[in-house]
């Protein structure tokens, strides 16, 4: 799986680079494990709410990768019909309810999902990830407090790569961190080295069995790192040469590799499921390739209808609302 993720995002650096894929592009290089960990414990029935930075999330989820490919390079069968891009994959077939532009934003779509779940008397959980510099948001509070009300099933799932885009996420985080802000809402919470596969598929397996057991909500916090820029157009000038070379050490995919081999696995197994993967992903690019793109009259389907451009061309492209929303 971590394989698969980082096909896939290495997929969409090139796509990028070649100019077939547009739009922002955020990428989870390095954070794998996070994913891997805890998708390994869901169900098709459990949802997810992801970040902006939501590929390995919407693949670890088992998100059509088709769909997601067709989505980066804007054609025609997209996860978001080609419109939406990198940050808005989403795929309700397995309970990914979508990527987010919005930092934080995804905390209380997933408790209000989760609430949703309760109500329908579904035995599913939901499971929201958000990163550092969400933490530092308006939501992350009401999200938590609200899901410790009603004791609801979701694991929030901080993946803390230490950056907030170009800040340092420590020089404007006050107290002792994410962990016991969560504690402090009585939300129950354990801290793991978020690039060691066995620790994140060990924790968070028995968090979520605490929620699906009726706990309530539970706050898996993460520690990893973002190995590539913000984006992947920024080269991350800002960070210390020496620090990304160190975390590059860390690498969780080098790592897990290292402990099969010490289990037995022998290099050639272990290089076949990279080739494997890599090969799953360039199939997947190849027929995005060949996609169509979108039709231009499709442009305004499936958008939002308050505020819609009027049709017509003597009209041009002036907004206006319907009679009703006037009254
Ligand atoms: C509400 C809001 N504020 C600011 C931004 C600009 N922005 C995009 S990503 C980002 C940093 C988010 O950091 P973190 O939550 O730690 O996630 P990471 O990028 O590290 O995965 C910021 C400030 C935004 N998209 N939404």
């Amino acid at each position: 799986m971590m394989w698969r993720i980082r096909a896939f995002e290495r997929a969409a650096e090139a796509g990028l680079a070649d100019g077939h894929v547009a739009g922002a592009v955020h990428m989870s290089i390095g954070q794998e494990a996070v994913a891997a960990g805890v998708s390994a414990h869901l169900i098709k029935a459990d949802v997810i709410a992801s970040t902006h930075r939501g590929h390995g999330h919407s693949i670890a989820k088992g998100a059509d990768l088709h769909g997601m490919m067709l989505e980066l390079y804007g054609r025609a069968g997209g996860s978001c019909a080609g419109k939406g891009g990198s940050m808005h994959i989403a795929d309700f077939d397995v309970g990914m309810l979508g990527a987010n532009g919005v930092v934080g934003a995804g905390l209380p779509i997933a408790v209000g999902a989760a609430q949703g779940l309760r109500l329908l008397g579904r035995n599913a959980i939901a499971v929201c990830y958000f990163g550092d510099g969400a933490a530092n948001r308006g939501p992350f509070l009401e999200s938590l407090n609200w899901a410790a009300v009603f004791r609801l099933p979701v694991l929030f799932v901080c993946e803390d790569n230490n950056w907030s885009a170009t800040t340092r996420t420590a020089t404007m985080s006050a107290g002792p961190g994410i962990a016991a802000r969560a504690e402090a809402l009585g939300v129950p919470a354990v801290s793991i080295d978020g690039n060691d596969v066995e620790a994140v598929d060990e924790t968070a397996g028995r968090l979520i069995a605490d929620i699906r057991a009726g706990g309530g909500p539970r706050l898996l916090h993460a520690r990893t790192y973002r190995l590539k820029g913000h984006t992947v157009t920024d080269p991350a000038p800002y960070r210390p040469a020496e620090e990304v070379a160190a975390r590059w050490e860390d690498d969780p995919i080098a790592r897990n590799a290292a402990e099969l081999k010490a289990l037995g696995l022998d290099e050639d197994e272990i290089a076949a499921i990279e080739a494997a993967e890599t090969r799953r992903i360039a199939d997947v690019v190849a027929a995005a390739l060949a996609a169509p793109f979108p039709e231009t009259a499709a442009a305004f389907d499936d958008v939002q209808d308050v505020g819609r451009p009027v049709a017509g061309a003597e009209r041009g492209l002036a907004h206006t609302l319907p009679a009703e929303h006037l009254a």
